[in-house]
């Protein structure tokens, strides 16, 4: 099984990039920013709780995702792999994966960290915000909150995976096709 964490602040282009490497690894993409907004959509209690704290660039406590994470590891034990985006967001977050994981034989090959310097990140978050209606991208502050909470919370999770020798950095900035490709030379790299 080929389990990656793509790892990096609001608008690295996590999201990007994992479209790209379902189509070249055949993996199933886990977005916990897409299954939130989803729960949003769909009005449920959880989606109702979740925008509160999104909407003002809050994480989300680690009890709910983790919990959405294990129900999608139930719905696809036929996986090749996964691709895990946005998630472990805290190091209780990726203990709790390393366990999901280990009680199904498997475990994470990689973190892959997209590095993007911050003035890049609250131009491509804006930009997307003009067409996607997303709240989360339209006002400077609530940027500013989000990326505040990746340094405060998220940011440590590198050292986790540091410390089992499965971090790998790549410049985030550029091209989409040239960033796909540091990327795929890191994936090749590991078997
Ligand atoms: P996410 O949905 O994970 O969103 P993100 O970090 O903003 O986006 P990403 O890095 O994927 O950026 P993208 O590729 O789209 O999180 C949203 C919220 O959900 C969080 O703030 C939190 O509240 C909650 N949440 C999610 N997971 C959680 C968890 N595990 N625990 C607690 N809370 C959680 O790229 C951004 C833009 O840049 C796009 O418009 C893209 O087109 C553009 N772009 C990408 N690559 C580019 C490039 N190379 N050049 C130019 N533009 C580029």
């Amino acid at each position: 099984m080929l389990n990656l964490v793509l790892f990096g602040p609001p608008g690295a282009g996590k999201g990007t990039q994992s479209l790209n490497l379902i189509a070249k690894y055949g993996l199933i993409h886990l977005s916990t920013g897409d299954i939130l907004r989803n729960e949003i959509s769909h009005g449920t209690a959880l989606g109702i709780e979740a925008k509160k704290l999104m909407d003002e660039g809050l994480l989300v406590p680690d009890a709910v995702v983790i919990g959405m994470i294990s129900n999608k590891l139930d719905a696809n034990k036929e996986a090749k792999g996964f691709i895990f985006d946005g998630f472990p967001r805290t190091v209780a977050q990726a203990e709790a994966l390393d366990n999901l994981l280990k009680s199904k034989k498997s475990s994470i090959a990689a973190m892959i960290a997209l590095e993007v310097d911050k003035v890049e990140l609250e131009k491509r978050l804006l930009l997307r915000g003009k067409d996607s209606g997303r709240v989360d991208d339209q006002n400077t502050e609530i940027i500013k909150k989000r990326i505040e909470e990746y340094i405060s919370k998220t940011e440590v999770v590198a050292s986790f995976y540091a410390n089992q020798h499965k971090f790998f950095s790549v410049n985030g900035m550029g091209s989409i096709d040239t960033i796909f490709k540091d990327i795929t030379n890191v994936v090749d790299s590991l078997n």
